[in-house]
């Protein structure tokens, strides 16, 4: 029984999400959220960690949550607080992260009616308006709510973002209701485990996989998904089982292996050509939990449909929806359906040896070091970013985890960074938003027990976004590695205006009106360790000296402004409509003898 009779509502549920094992907070104090945030200072077991913007609050929650598979709790205030808030929302959304938004509102009392009016009182906008599109569930607290009521729907909406396919919530509390008295003896009432829904179609699932081991040259698509369901170790031991060649989407790039032979690298329209051919011309392909959509695929999906078949296990029914095609079987299931439904089934299988063989040969021969990107020449004074990332891979520890801004830095890791069993890599693999990064860095450190293991690549464009957060990183002394691929500004959208426009930049690099910062001032000014990078050898000593000193560090990385992300898809507009290449058919195109080794690769018929 609980000893105190009444707790604020605040107190109600912040404990409530406290018994839901939520212990992490990620925000920025206010009025309209001063219950709230006064319930968090008093909750046992319940850490509070306070950003610059309820932007880097929302994306460092997600980058917990992507590597703990936990929701955090984000907190923002009424009004600015919750319209900052929305882009880590969005992207957790896009991302199928759980995450609980819990927003202060302006009292109940005095309330806008939004089909009516702007806003009532100061600091009020339509906060339901702006985030139903992009959390689960969006809850809002009356005062005529007792304590159990106010529970159940606390719970029903916390099951909601962890459950199916896991998304962000929001509890939105007016401040009357935050510090309204509550019975605490209803915190004694369990929480109850919501049945798993649905029953999953079984008998398709055992087709799929019986297509998928009667077909000649098989391939398994895994995705994101597969982590945030914790099926990684079974999804492993399956393709072992059968000796299926796989391939990841970049949601799943931590779960490639380098050394297994079965293991196809990284698909989609900025990752590994090998990859991408070995999809094109495999003839069934098993997708499992990813969503399949262009940045997996690219944007011609006809020419990579060809005359396969595809199976597309998702959760979500909604994935399934963007496909009209009778090649395309999507089933909806989670993959605990998936493995319950093939569990202690025989199936028949084809000799695959002769794919296995073929895929070896891709592999082989579209190495990454035959790409444009990984070859150019740099300038004299300049990094290329190709070699930074496979040094770094040849460097980093078994246990590190790796975080990812949204340009070049990404791309040099999806082509040149080996990743070794263990290693956690993670991404915006959706939204790709500018600033995504050092919160995300924020977030991560909260998440791992070995902070001197976290390294973040990002881009000087990108950093510039959420470079506040650096002093959280810095006061909190929290021992990670940043390395800033300094290239002169926005590199991909350099390559962007040239393609579609010639080369008048536009906002782009410091001729084109862009003010970029010098790194070592605003690292120094923030309190980090700073350190040039100028060649490739000093790669394994500085992180060496990283790990011995153990305090947060930028690393500049001058990066030729030349250096382009290649390989790519790229589109042209034809008569006025885009046109894009087939997946594997990737920009610089391959040496003409390259290209004709592998061209017997492509079936004939
Ligand atoms: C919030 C946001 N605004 C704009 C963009 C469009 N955009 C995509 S990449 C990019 C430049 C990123 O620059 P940087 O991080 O330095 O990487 P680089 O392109 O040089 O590799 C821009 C402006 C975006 N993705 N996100």
């Amino acid at each position: 029984m609980e000893k105190d009779p009444s707790i604020t509502a605040s107190e109600l549920v912040v404990r409530r999400l406290r018994q839901h094992g939520v212990s992490q907070a990620f925000g920025v104090v206010g009025g309209a959220i001063m219950y709230i945030t006064d319930a968090l200072r008093r909750c046992d077991g319940m850490r509070s960690t306070f950003t610059h913007h309820e932007q880097g609050a929302a994306i460092a929650a997600e980058a917990y949550s992507k590597l703990t598979h936990r929701p955090a709790l984000v907190f923002a205030t009424a009004g600015p607080g919750t319209t900052n808030v929305i882009t880590g929302v969005a992207d957790a959304y896009m991302d199928s992260i759980p995450m609980v938004v819990l927003i202060g509102d302006v009292r109940s009392t005095i309330a806008a009616d939004f089909n009516k009016q702007r806003y009532n009182a100061p600091q009020e906008v339509n906060q339901a308006g702006l985030m139903r599109p992009i959390v689960k569930e969006y809850l809002y607290l009356k005062p005529d709510m007792d304590a159990k009521a106010i529970l159940a729907l606390v719970d029903r909406t916390v099951h909601a973002s962890n459950s199916g396919r896991p998304g962000p919530v929001c509890i939105s509390m007016p401040l009357d209701v935050q510090g309204m008295p509550c019975d605490a003896s209803a915190l004694a009432t369990p929480i109850v485990a919501s049945p798993r829904p649905a029953n999953a179609n079984q008998a398709a699932l055992r087709g799929a996989m019986q297509a998928l081991l009667q077909a000649k040259r098989p391939l398994v698509l895994l995705g994101a998904g597969v982590r945030i369901a914790g099926m990684a170790e079974q999804v492993e031991k399956l393709m072992a089982q059968h000796s299926i060649p796989w391939c990841v989407t970049i949601g799943a790039v931590d779960l490639q292996d380098h050394s297994n032979p079965l293991s196809g690298g990284c698909v989609g329209p900025t990752s590994q050509r090998a990859a991408n051919t070995l999809f094109q011309v495999s003839d069934c392909v098993l997708a499992l939990a990813t969503s399949f959509d262009q940045s997996v695929t690219g944007f011609n999906i006809a020419d990579l449909i060809g005359n396969k078949k595809i199976y597309l296990v998702n959760v979500d029914p909604g994935e399934n929806l963007r496909f009209n095609d009778d090649r395309i079987h999507p089933i909806e299931a989670g993959l605990a359906d998936f493995f319950a439904a093939i569990e202690y089934q025989r199936f028949s299988t084809a000799d695959h040896g002769p794919w296995r063989a073929q895929v070896q040969q891709v592999k082989a021969t579209l190495t990454p070091q035959l790409e444009a990107g990984m070859r150019t020449t740099v300038g004299p004074d300049f990094l290329s970013a190709y070699d930074v990332s496979a040094e770094l891979s040849r460097n980093l520890p078994a246990d590190a985890t790796v975080v990812l801004g949204i340009s070049l830095d990404a791309h040099s890791v999806f082509n040149a960074f080996q990743v070794t069993r263990g290693q956690r890599v993670i991404v915006s693999r959706n939204l790709g938003p500018m600033g995504w990064d050092v919160p995300a860095l924020l977030g991560a450190a909260f998440a791992t027990d070995k902070p001197q293991s976290l390294v973040l690549i990002t881009g000087d464009g990108s950093l510039m976004l959420n470079v506040q957060e650096l002093a959280v990183i810095a006061g909190m002394q929290i021992p990670a590695c940043i390395l800033v691929f300094n290239n002169d500004g926005y590199v991909s959208i350099r390559t962007t205006q040239s393609n579609f426009f010639g080369t008048q930049f536009f906002g782009c690099n410091t001729v084109s009106g862009l003010h970029l910062p010098a790194l070592e001032p605003l690292a120094r000014g923030f309190g980090l360790e700073y350190d040039s990078l100028n060649a490739l050898s000093d790669v394994g000593p500085l992180l060496a000296k990283h790990a011995r000193i153990g305090k947060p560090r930028l690393v500049e990385c001058r990066i030729d402004p030349g250096q382009l992300r290649e390989p790519r898809l790229v589109s042209k507009v034809v008569d006025g409509k885009f046109k894009t290449p087939a997946v594997h058919d990737m920009t610089p195109a391959l040496p003409a003898d390259v290209a004709q080794s592998v061209s017997g690769l492509f079936p004939t018929g």
